[in-house]
């Protein structure tokens, strides 16, 4: 099979690159070189602005747990979403964009066609067993052009992507350990999610997936 989302990384013969829809591209295992670095900068992010499982406007706590970096962050409360400069936990800016999730995000997207590509957001999603992320859009960024860039790192997940309705059908991928995918042209607008998590232990995380998202936000 040519272009098999299920193939295994460590098979030379498969490409590494995988096309998922229009715009939107995965490059698997892409991350795997700065693993370590970006496990750590997670940590002493997480040091300064904690993991918190943050209130839809619907008033309900989200099972997945969320800080972010960079000159803003994403954050949900009852008065709804936005991208907001000050960690509202914390009441302090976010933590700095570590170097080497900039320069990786900016790779991979030059890598997948978009060069240029600065973010100033990253959302960090933590995932145990059973979180799940229901499908949705990302469209609280000012400039849909600019295209989203996720990092999987730990446990594997299921990829849910649809279409730019709803209720269009979903294709599902799995998203593993390293692999970095760039979302942009009609795919960044596209809806996604990721169905509960899996059980499992990941010799880097343990039994937890994170998931780096680099924005252009503002
Ligand atoms: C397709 N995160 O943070 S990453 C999110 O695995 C989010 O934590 C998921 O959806 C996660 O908003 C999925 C893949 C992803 C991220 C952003 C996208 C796919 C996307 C934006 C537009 C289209
Ligand atoms: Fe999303």
């Amino acid at each position: 099979m040519i272009n098999d989302p299920f193939a295994d990384l460590s098979d030379p013969s498969q490409p590494s690159h995988l096309r998922m829809g229009d715009g939107a591209l995965l490059l698997r295992g892409y991350a795997l070189p700065v693993e370590d670095e970006l496990l750590g900068a997670i940590t002493e992010i997480a040091a300064q602005s904690p993991f918190r499982n943050m209130v839809t406007p619907g008033g309900y706590a989200m099972s997945v747990a969320m800080t972010n970096c960079g000159a803003a962050g994403w954050v949900t409360d009852r008065s709804g979403y936005r991208y907001d400069p000050v960690d509202p936990e914390t009441r302090r800016p976010w933590p700095a964009m570590p170097d080497s999730f900039s320069r990786l995000a900016t790779e991979a997207a030059a890598e997948a066609g978009y060069p240029g590509f600065r973010p100033d957001a990253c959302l960090i999603n933590r995932y145990t067993p059973g979180t799940r992320l229901s499908l949705h859009q990302d469209k609280d960024e000012r400039d849909f052009a600019k295209p989203i860039v996720s990092v999987s790192l730990g446990l594997p997940a299921t990829f849910q992507f649809g279409g730019s309705k709803r209720s269009d059908p979903v294709v599902t991928y799995p998203l593993r350990h390293g692999d970095v995918a760039v979302w942009g042209g009609p795919s960044r607008l596209f809806f996604h999610g990721i169905p509960a998590l899996k059980d499992g232990e990941h010799p880097k995380t343990g039994r937890m997936r994170l998931n780096l998202t680099f924005r252009g936000a503002l």
